[in-house]
């Protein structure tokens, strides 16, 4: 008796070879290894075989359940590395993506905006100057005179000759940073003829040692309007109708007496402390009111200096600090906080 084992081999071989998943092969295993299977079926029919058929045909058995098992073997360990590989890279398209990071607008400038949006909705209009200006600008033409305490070197940055003649300036004047946004309004006077309102937002210099309440360039809003015939009073319907608007609808404001020499008279101006109404709290060091601006009547030499009719034109101005208004309304309360640069403070506005 005898069988065809390479020809079993070769269709155990194809079968297996289309085998995709372990259940299949388990499946073939059973049928060519199994207690049932082909092998054990040949192995069975050993004891009806003569002694000399025995040893032959008993060989080949074992030749082909050994090359079987080989076969299995190595399906087995390919079907594992691919299940293995296919997990590795498996996408769950139903997962939520992530979400990417959207940039926003600084708190310095989502304020700056505020503020501007409020006057501008007033009939203001945003005009920027230069940060590098002429001492004529800077101090001269907003009636700060020469022996000045705010002219003095330590409160002024000073460009050296080098950086002046890049700065597109024409003359043979000083060059300095702006300690104010006031010269911007000087120019601003002189190119956009009254009857006239605008605000000047932007960077302004000044050499102050940084705390927490003081950096070395920090950011100012200011506003000038002139026309015949304009009152203090329009200056104040002006800055409470602001104030309203940036702090709330109950906001009062209150003026005190002070001095600048561009405006005359001049005030500073204080709103109710929006935390408490006014009552007195940690905010406000308990007395109801906090500083928030100062202004003033346009001073008639600043008019002169602008080449402007001082007989003529009235005129009101106004100034603030960006850094301020947005630690008092945002509760910051330390000034360099706005200049790290780091993402857990930025992203909280
Ligand atoms: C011109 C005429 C008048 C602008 C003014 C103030 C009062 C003022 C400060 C508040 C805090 C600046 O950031 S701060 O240090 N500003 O108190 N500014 S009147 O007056 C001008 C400006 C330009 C031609």
């Amino acid at each position: 008796m005898s069988f065809d084992g390479a020809h079993i081999l070769e269709e155990a071989r194809a079968q297996i070879g289309v085998c995709a998943q372990k259940e299949s092969l388990d499946a073939l295993r059973i049928k060519y290894l199994g207690r049932k299977g082909v092998v054990q079926d040949l192995m069975g029919r050993i004891p009806t075989l003569s002694a000399e058929e025995r040893r032959s045909f008993g060989a080949g058995v074992n030749e082909l359940k050994k090359n079987l098992e080989a076969l299995f073997t190595e399906k087995e360990t390919g079907l594992a590395a691919a299940a293995a590989g296919a997990a590795k890279d498996f996408v769950d398209i139903t997962l939520p993506g992530k979400t990417p990071l959207s940039g926003r607008l600084h708190l310095l400038s989502q304020v700056e905006g505020e503020i501007c949006g409020a006057f501008s909705r007033l009939g203001f209009r945003v005009f920027k100057g230069p940060e590098a200006e002429t001492e004529f600008h800077n101090f001269e033409a907003l009636n700060i005179p020469l022996d000045h305490p705010s002219r003095d070197a330590f409160d002024t940055f000073y460009l050296r000759p080098f950086d002046v003649s890049r700065s597109g300036f024409s003359g043979r004047e000083k060059k300095l940073l702006r300690s104010h946004t006031s010269p911007a309004q000087i120019r601003a006077l002189k190119t956009c003829p009254p009857p006239m309102a605008v605000v000047v937002p932007g960077r302004v210099y000044r050499p102050d040692a940084v705390d927490a309440s003081h950096s070395f360039m920090f950011h100012q809003v200011e506003g000038i309007a002139v026309d015949k015939g304009i009152r203090f009073s329009d200056l104040k319907g002006v800055l409470i109708a602001f104030a309203k608007e940036m702090f709330g609808a109950e906001t009062r404001m209150r003026f005190r007496p002070s001095f600048f020499p561009f405006t005359e008279p001049s005030a500073e101006v204080d709103i109710s402390c929006f935390a408490c109404k006014g009552q007195g709290c940690s905010v406000c060091k308990k007395s109801g009111w906090l500083e928030i601006l100062g202004c003033g009547m346009v001073h008639p030499h600043v008019f002169k200096s602008a080449g402007l009719d001082e007989k003529k034109w009235r005129g009101f101005a106004f100034g603030m600090g960006v850094e301020r208004v947005a630690m008092l309304k945002y509760g910051v309360n330390d000034i360099r906080l706005f200049f790290e640069n780091d993402i857990r403070f930025l992203e909280q506005f």
